[in-house]
This record gives C-alpha cells, structure tokens and sequence, in this order.
C-alpha cells in the first residue's frame, strides 16, 4: 500500500501568512514531512544545478565527501556564489514553517548535498540521526528539534529516482504498519522532513547523476555528531559571513565559531 503525503503548493516568494504556516507546521507534525510544490522557480533551480555540475563533479576534498550508500555520497557545500543564495538556505517559505516547528531561534546545522550516480541502488530505509535519547520511545515522544529541506536539482521521478518516506514513522517506536509514499517532484518542488522519519533514496536508473540539496535546521541547543564528527557540517568563510544580513548570519554563524575557535 502506498500512502499520499501532505502537499501545500506555494504562490509567491514571502513567508507563508501565519494560519497557513501553521497548517501546514501540523501536517508535518503529524507526517514527519511535506511537500512544497513550486517553491522556487524551475530556472533558479536549474541556475543552482549549473553552478552544482560546475563546483562539485570532481576535485572534492575527501574530508568534505561521505558514502551514504552504493554510488550516493554526501558533500559538504560551500556557502559561496550561487549556494550562498538565500533563498536556498534561508527560504522565507521554508523558514516560516520551520519557525512553528522550531520556534523562532534555529540554525542551520547542516548544508550538503546527497548526489546518487547514474546506476546508483537504492538506499537502505534510516533514520538520518541517532535518537536524542538511545531509548526509541522517548526519542519518538519529543517535538522536532532538526528538520531537512530538500532542494532537489532535477526531477525526481521513477528514473532519476525519488527518496521513499514512511509517514508517522517519526512519532511510533514500534515502526508498525508502516506504509510508503514516493513523491515525484519537478524541478521547484522540495520536501521538508523531520530527521527522525524513516526514509530512503531509491534506485538512479538514469544515466546522470541526481544531486538533491540538504538544509538542515536545528533548535539552537542540538549538532549532529552521527553525521559530522568528522566531516565539517557548514562551510561558510568569515568575509561572507560579514556581508550577510543579521537573520541569515544568525543561521550560520555558529558553524564558523564552532570550527575555528
Ligand atoms: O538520496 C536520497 O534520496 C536520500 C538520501 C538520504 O536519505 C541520506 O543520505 O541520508
């Protein structure tokens, strides 16, 4: 059986009027993830997938690349020309329903890509974080603390391979009854998660590869170490930092104090 996923489709650029961030915050809530239609224009997207193919198709440090799976590697983007973009990271759409979700002081723990290769298997289904806890009930029971934007920079469908999510999975311990829903999304389209859903990427029957950008928001107080003990979380220099208005900096400026302090 295949579940639907609560969908809510965006009309203009600016942070959703309260009511409607506030619907769509308990859909996620109750869902563990979201569909955005039409967040951004489909040109943005393919502007970000120029500057994507160009920055990060070779010539990666190892430190800044993980497997996450056959042929699907994590990277750690940097915060420069086009993904310095806010409205990647820094969404007002996006942000106005993480900032129910999460209250209105968040950062952004986490910036990457994940990129399957052409031939790419499907993933194993995950959780992206150990729990806060070690106890499933417990971990199951709290609000979201870390929520993921996905930016998809082609159209995830049958082919290119979409990611499967198992709804509710985030609130239930027992991961019963589970039942599967895989989006399709056009170029514009993104998916908000909570971390602690269970999730997969599927097959890449392509022949390209299929990068989708990562944002990940936490509360204030929480750092992914599962993923980033050892590969930097936000990569974002200090010039770039001193340009950015004070709401984006507030996003990121954690990353560079944490790392060169
Ligand atoms: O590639 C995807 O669709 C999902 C990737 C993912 O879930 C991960 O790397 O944790």
């Amino acid at each position: 059986m295949t579940a639907s996923l609560p969908t809510i489709t965006i009309g203009s650029a600016d942070p959703l009027p309260a009511p409607v961030a506030a619907h769509a915050a308990r859909q996620f809530a109750d869902a563990g993830v979201i569909i955005l239609k039409n967040l951004l224009p489909a040109h943005r997207v393919a502007e970000f997938g120029t500057a994507y193919t160009e920055r990060y198709s070779t010539g990666i440090s190892a430190h800044r690349i993980k497997e996450v799976g056959d042929d699907r590697a994590m990277i750690t983007l940097s915060m420069e020309g086009a993904f310095a973009s806010p409205d990647i990271f820094a969404n007002p759409v996006a942000l106005s329903i993480v900032a129910e979700l999460l209250g209105e002081d968040f950062i952004l723990g986490s910036y990457v890509a994940v990129t399957s290769q052409p031939g790419a298997a499907a993933q194993s289904d995950h959780a992206d974080q150990a729990g806060l806890f070690e106890d499933v009930a417990l971990d199951a029971s709290v609000p979201a603390y870390s929520i993921t934007l996905v930016i998809p920079l082609v159209a995830l469908n049958e082919i290119t391979g979409s990611t499967r999510f198992y709804p509710g999975s985030h609130r239930d311990p027992d991961m019963e009854d589970l039942t599967m829903a895989v989006p399709d999304a056009e170029p514009g389209d993104a998916i908000l998660f909570d971390s602690r859903i269970l999730h997969g990427g599927q097959a890449n029957r392509s022949d390209s590869p299929r990068p989708i950008l990562y944002c990940t928001y936490h509360r204030t107080w929480y750092r992914d170490v599962s993923n980033f003990r050892d590969m930097p979380a936000v990569v974002v220099d200090d010039s770039t930092l001193a340009r950015m208005p004070d709401a984006e900096r507030r996003l990121v400026s954690w990353a560079s104090r944490e790392a060169y302090d």
